[in-house]
């Protein structure tokens, strides 16, 4: 006879899980008691926010499956957010929450909430365990759902009485079948040909890459197929990192604060090919001007996506790793477009990003420059939501897919630091910096505590502005500078740090960028680094909201 506490442990065990991050309470002290001598790792965060955050930014380093645990009630409600960001970013993480006893379900019970129910629109399934037997199937099948297809967050809602009752054993099933989910991995044959018959004809091919590449481990078979065909390749920003940055192909980011070349280059192509990309409305601007000459071929495991947004000629649904390695072994002859690429490259020696301005302030650009520099892309970059993420994603030279972690699709502010502490448990042996702004990293500072209690060595990188700087711009731009309520008094972040006994330096001159970095990276623990950042420098180029993505403020003059 097992308890359903043991049958759970057993079972994540049983699905590899390592480490698990969450925070105890009444209904799920069955599940604690079980876990104080087994040899899961589990890691006391501040706030359920942060568990979810660190599951996602585990399983987003490392490929695997996150998993988070929180209490009923309030607890479980706390992980919502991190739910959702797992969510619109195609995640796979496995939130267990503790719930009333099966028998007060419904009755307004002390700490009982229909976290079924809150979840339903932010997981790709949940469930709640009624039964006590049901535990080892349940967590093989929330392990299967979450980590295959389009992959996404699993909640599994556990009853108190469910976790204490005893019972025989259960067999445990060795395969996951279930009716009406089965994913499409191989593409079809015939649309394979028709997409490589389109890339045959067109003479400005253009490749734009999103975060499926990433999820499916494509990036071998992308470079592959760009660089046999000389087909040049922009990414979203949940695509950063699938192809080296100074990849001769390579157009960096594309959308609202894409790169001016990867503009252009969306807006002249005749053939683009969207893979594992969703036409987002922050990449597209104005949909109906975006990339008005082409023809559309999307690869995506979810068919949901094809035609969302944009008229595609040839879907394909399917795994883009193996519908590019299909791809790949079935074409006839290398191509160059030459022409193509000169023109790009035109593009890009007469409109570069903007680097620092040298005028003895200290710029964000020259921050992240800097840390490039140092780290070489062999490090693991988390961001906040803010100006902090588009500088990051625009200068820092990224060379690893899993080593770029940003919220993208929900844009959670405070995501940024919890992330980095899962991202360093997937990691060990990377440095993991997580780039913040000081508005972001006060919606989660309380995770201080946590790194100094385990001597987690993420750095927290604050480029501090004493804004909510990305919105200040837009009220700079949009609203006439009526800068309100977004500006923050200043914050001594290295004395809140060795509040907690963690080390740090304000930084406040280009001079003292660079060994700061370095110093952090010499100390063997968390550490802060408080940048004092030119206050009201902006984030460009910049496609308005709702304009083509062609006619970006703050570019070059267009030659
Ligand atoms: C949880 C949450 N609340 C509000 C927002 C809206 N928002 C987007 S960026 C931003 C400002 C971020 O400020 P800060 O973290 O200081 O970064 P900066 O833009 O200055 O780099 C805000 C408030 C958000 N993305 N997430």
């Amino acid at each position: 006879m097992k308890t359903g506490a043991k049958l759970l442990i057993e079972s994540l065990q049983r699905e590899g899980v390592d480490t698990i991050f969450g925070y105890p309470g009444g209904s799920v002290l069955p599940i604690y008691d079980e876990l104080y001598d087994s040899p899961l790792r589990h890691i006391l965060v501040r706030h359920e926010q942060a568990a979810a955050h660190a599951a996602d930014g585990y399983a987003r380093a490392s490929g695997r499956v996150g998993v988070c645990l929180a209490t009923s009630g309030p607890g479980a409600c706390n992980l919502v957010t991190g739910i959702a960001t797992a969510y619109m970013d195609s995640v796979p993480i496995v939130a267990l929450t503790g719930q009333v006893p099966t028998t007060m379900l419904g009755n307004d019970a002390f700490q009982e909430s229909d976290i079924q129910g809150i979840t339903m629109p932010v997981t790709k399934h949940n469930y709640l365990v009624k039964d006590t037997t049901d535990i080892p199937r349940v967590v093989k099948e929330a392990f299967y759902i979450a980590g295959t297809g389009r992959q996404g967050p699993v909640l599994i809602d556990l009853p108190k009485d469910v976790n204490t009752r005893s019972v025989k054993e259960p067999v445990v099933p060795e395969k996951v079948v279930l009716r009406g989910y089965n994913p499409t991995y191989k593409g079809n044959k015939r649309q394979v040909d028709k997409a490589l018959a389109l890339i045959a004809e067109a003479e400005r091919p253009l490749i734009y890459a999103g975060g499926g590449v990433i999820s499916a481990n494509a990036s071998p078979e992308l470079i592959g197929f760009a660089t046999k065909l000389g087909i040049p390749v922009t990414t979203t920003l949940m695509g950063i990192g699938c192809i080296p940055c100074d990849h001769p192909l390579n157009l960096g980011m594309l959308g609202m604060h894409g790169t001016e070349y990867a503009n252009f280059a969306v807006t002249e192509c005749d053939l683009l090919i969207a893979i594992g990309a969703r036409f987002d409305d922050r990449v597209t601007g104005n949909i109906s001007t975006f990339a008005p000459h082409a023809k559309v071929i999307h690869i995506d495991i979810d068919p949901a996506e094809i035609g969302k947004n944009k008229r595609v000629d040839v879907p394909i649904v399917g795994d883009v790793k193996s519908v590019l390695a299909d791809m790949l072994s079935s074409l006839k002859k290398a191509g160059a477009c030459e022409a193509w690429n000169k023109k790009i490259r035109y593009w890009k020696q007469h409109h570069p990003l903007r680097a620092a301005k040298e005028d003895g302030c200290l710029h964000p650009q020259y921050v992240l420059a800097k840390m490039s520099e140092i780290l070489k892309g062999d490090a693991v970059i988390v961001s906040e939501v803010g100006q902090n993420q588009m500088w990051t994603a625009q200068h820092f030279c990224f060379r690893h897919p899993r080593t770029w972690i940003t919220s993208g699709g929900l844009g959670t502010m405070g995501y940024g630091f919890p992330a980095a502490i899962g991202a360093h448990f997937a990691r060990p042996d990377l440095p993991v910096f997580d780039v913040a702004g000081d508005g972001s990293i006060q919606m989660n500072i309380q995770e201080m505590g946590t790194v100094a209690q385990y001597n987690i060595p993420v750095k927290i990188a604050i480029l501090n502005n004493q804004y909510l700087g990305m919105v200040r711009q837009w009220q700079e731009l949009f609203y006439d500078r009526r800068y309100s309520y977004t500006e923050l008094p200043p914050v001594e972040f290295v004395k809140i740090a060795q509040a907690y006994g963690i080390e740090g330096i304000k930084v406040e001159s280009c001079e003292e960028v660079g060994p700061a970095i370095k110093a952090s990276l010499e100390h063997d623990g968390p550490f802060v680094l408080d940048f004092r950042i030119e206050r009201e420098e902006n984030v460009f180029p910049m496609v308005p909201a709702g304009a083509a993505i062609s006619e970006m403020i703050g570019g070059h003059p267009r030659s």
